[in-house]
């Protein structure tokens, strides 16, 4: 049975819910601190447009009679650098010296750049039409998520442990959650219908709309929750 639809359904479900669990607890933070719930909050409301046209049928293509729902690239286009800067701005403290400035838009702007590498190779990984095309795509998106991995457990993490040990634990456990649910995409990936299809679409369906809810409507409460905690410390 075909239950595609139905999980589309359910990922724009979940991201409604998400987004009202984000509104709900970005409400609890201070006036100057709410834009740590209006970053999960663009992430989720992205993702429901996404899923909606998913549902509808208006975010696939066919493309060597291959179905290829692109709905989802552009979702992570805009999604997964804005899931990155909604802890980066947890972990990094602000800066006033001119100089510091720089360095920090420039290493902000690089793990930003790779994510959006990570998700145009990926996506012409699906796009391709032959085995070596696909491997070379695949192989290049999973280079640039080592680079965003390594950047977000080098650098950034060193500069917030420099700052704020409160902040640098925060972001590290959020770190943790994002890698382990962000290293399953690859995974599902390869064993769905763009790589080995060993899993049916249903199932692919399936498992990517549960990872989308974990990793953004999940993560966005959590990002939140956990900016509440930080303010409660500093009071
Ligand atoms: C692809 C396939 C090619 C290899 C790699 C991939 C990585 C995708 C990732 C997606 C993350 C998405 C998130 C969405 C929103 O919540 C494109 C699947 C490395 C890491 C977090």
């Amino acid at each position: 049975m075909d239950t595609t639809g139905f999980w589309f359904w359910f990922g724009f479900v979940g991201m409604l819910v998400g987004s009202a669990g984000i509104v709900f607890q970005g409400l609890k933070l201070r006036k100057q601190d709410r834009y740590h719930a209006l970053i999960p909050l663009l992430v989720t409301a992205i993702a429901t447009i996404s899923y909606y046209a998913l549902a509808r049928g208006s975010a696939s293509i066919t493309v060597g009679g291959d179905v290829i729902y692109i709905g989802r690239y552009l979702d992570w286009l805009f999604t997964t650098p804005l899931l990155l800067l909604s802890i980066i701005v947890v972990g990094l403290p602000a800066v006033t010296d001119l100089k510091q400035k720089r360095e920090r838009a420039t290493l902000i702007a690089s793990v930003l750049v790779a994510d959006i590498l990570m998700i145009v190779t990926g996506a012409f990984a699906d796009l391709a039409t032959n085995t070596t095309d696909t491997v070379v795509w695949y192989g290049a998106s999973c280079l640039w998520l080592l680079l965003v991995l390594y950047l977000m457990y080098g650098e950034v993490k060193r500069q917030a442990i420099a700052h704020s040990k409160a902040a640098a634990s925060v972001y590290t456990r959020l770190l943790a959650y994002l890698t382990i649910a962000w290293v399953l995409y690859p995974v599902v990936w390869i064993y769905g219908t763009p790589g080995f299809e060993i899993i049916n679409k249903s199932t692919e369906a399936a498992t990517f709309a549960i990872l989308d809810v974990c990793a953004k409507a999940v993560f966005g409460v959590l990002v939140v929750t956990y900016v509440l905690k930080l303010e409660n410390k500093a009071k």
